[in-house]
């Protein structure tokens, strides 16, 4: 009789444990639904899991699962978070072993290609995982607590007080099972919430096939052949992500529609199946974000499908005297983009297609703008759903009421991305190279300088277009010892960019990057 007493003490503390586990596992996904992310702090581990797992471990276990693969490794994660916490729960600091977990889970998150996300949206991908590691530390207090107290009267049971309440066995099994009830409930409304996200997910792959865009074919010599240079043209889950979207924006693309209207003879209402009657444009254009320091990364270049707009414009009929358009997306977020590079013949478009395929729900799906030569805060609105032709007189734009400038021309850039700062090479011929870009006008020289020596002209990458960033190399010789690089762009109407460092704001940094690497 007392046996069965002792044997609930003894296994109390790794039930306690499993409970506040799961309930750390179920808040965590539950909020990451809600916050309508790609993927869950679970699934984001398996994906690191599966990023660090050597290439031919992995495809031999795909051949092995086939496209089970996913589930399997999200199972096997859910599996040994449980059973560290489990072995938590036995342990005075078992609290540690969450936060561990939640540390794991917010690093794999963090560093997700398909998660690319800055500002808000960055700081969104940590709430799941961080108030999840509270919920489970909390829940494994109280639950150790009860656990204790249940073990104590199992060893006073067995003792010869021959005292038997179970008070504190029923106190643990009542916790317990609330706590474990609670993460179900918990998790299955989370996967409630998770719908929507999985709904415009399913509507986004069935438009595959309706787009007719093509995967875009990198023009030869565009990508050079250095390490570390990257890629020229940037996947969709590679490319950066800006944007005020704490929950980003989940549009329905048959309900979607586009006004046109303010400053016009005729509005115009387009849905997407309209956007897909009219003829196509297709075009590279890097795009890039005024908050980009210098040698920052907040830059990507793609190859985009989509309808100009200037035919769109000059449909409507804009009358005398506008000079902008205001952007509005479907969350309220607005921009403002001078009426002339809308209608001027570069390849302003509202783009459907990215890399070949439905732009990714962060990039704005079902449809964006994309302007060669203007930054993202003046020009890139995704999830667009509407264009006011105005004047700039009429009106204040997301980020001009912040600070920003009205207007928001690229400025001229370059960085060096090999080697990396702070990083070693072998002395001897040392490979330098980067990118630069100017959207619109061209870049037509890149210089390097070495240890203050002389400016050298570098390699250029081919482009297709003045809308591109242009790769560009050399090779110089380095002794062993510290060695600095700067470099310099000139654009398409020669002039060099300024050494004069700015700050982002309120209209993008300018300056020249330089590197430090040490030669050995
Ligand atoms: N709806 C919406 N569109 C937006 C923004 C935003 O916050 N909301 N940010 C803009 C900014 S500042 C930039 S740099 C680009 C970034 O586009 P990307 O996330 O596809 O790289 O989107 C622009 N379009
Ligand atoms: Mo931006």
């Amino acid at each position: 009789m007392s046996t069965g007493t002792d044997r609930v003490g003894r296994v109390a503390p790794y039930v306690a444990g499993i409970v506040a586990g799961a309930a750390m596992l179920a808040v965590g996904e539950a909020l990451a639904a809600l916050l309508r992310q790609r993927t869950g702090p679970v699934a984001a581990v398996a994906e690191l899991v599966r990023d660090l797992t050597p290439a031919g471990l992995v495809k031999g276990f795909i051949e092995l699962v086939g496209t089970a693969d996913k589930p399997i490794l999200v199972a096997i994660v859910t599996v040994g978070a449980l059973a560290l916490s489990a072995l938590a729960g036995r342990w005075r600091f078992g609290w540690l072993v969450l936060v561990g977990l939640g540390v794991l889970a917010s690093v794999a998150v963090l560093v997700n290609p398909g998660e690319s996300g800055v500002g808000a949206a960055r700081g969104a991908l940590v709430v799941p995982p961080g108030l999840a590691t509270c919920v489970g530390v909390a829940c494994l207090a109280v639950l150790q607590d009860a656990a204790r107290a249940a073990a104590r009267e199992g060893r006073d049971a067995t003792g010869a007080t021959g005292a038997t309440g179970g008070t504190g066995r029923r106190r643990f099994l009542v916790i317990a099972g609330g706590v474990a009830l609670t993460a179900v409930v918990v998790g299955a409304a989370g996967r409630l919430a998770g719908r929507s996200r999985r709904t415009v997910e399913a509507a986004r792959e069935a438009l595959l096939d309706r787009l007719r865009a093509t995967p875009g074919e990198v023009p030869a010599g565009a990508q050079l052949d250095v390490p570390g240079v990257g890629r020229w043209q940037v996947p969709g889950e590679q490319f950066y992500r800006i944007d005020t979207a704490f929950a980003v924006p989940l549009v329905d693309p048959d309900a979607w529609r586009l006004r046109i209207h303010g400053m016009v003879e005729k509005e115009l209402e387009l849905s997407l199946a309209d956007l897909l009657d009219r003829p196509a444009t297709e075009a590279w254009t890097t795009l890039c974000c005024v908050s980009n320091p210098v040698g920052g990364d907040l830059i990507g270049n793609a190859w985009w499908t989509g309808v100009r707009i200037a035919p769109l414009l000059a449909e409507a009929g804009v009358q005398a005297g506008a000079d902008a358009v205001l952007q509005t997306s479907e969350d309220g977020w607005t921009c403002g983009t001078p009426l002339g590079v809308l209608t001027d013949d570069r390849d302003a478009m509202l783009a459907y297609a990215m890399n070949g395929e439905p732009l990714p729900i962060e990039h704005g799906f079902p449809v964006r703008v994309v302007v060669p030569g203007l930054y993202g805060y003046v020009s890139a609105t995704k999830w667009v759903v509407d264009l006011e032709v105005t004047t700039f007189d009429a009106f204040e734009a997301y980020w001009t009421q912040r600070g920003w400038a009205p207007e928001g021309p690229v400025k001229t850039q370059s960085r060096v991305l090999v080697p990396r700062d702070g990083t070693r090479v072998r002395a001897g011929e040392v490979d330098i190279a980067g990118d630069a870009w100017a959207q619109h006008r061209g870049i037509e020289k890149v210089e390097v300088q070495v240890d203050g020596g002389p400016w050298t002209t570098c390699e250029l990458g081919t482009v297709p277009s003045a809308d591109t960033w242009v790769q560009w190399s050399t090779r110089v010789s380095c002794g062993p010892g510290d060695h600095t690089v700067v470099v310099r762009a000139t654009d398409g109407d020669g002039e060099t960019q300024t050494s004069v460092r700015t700050d982002v704001v309120p209209d993008g940094a300018s300056g020249w990057h330089e590197v430090r690497f040490t030669a050995g």
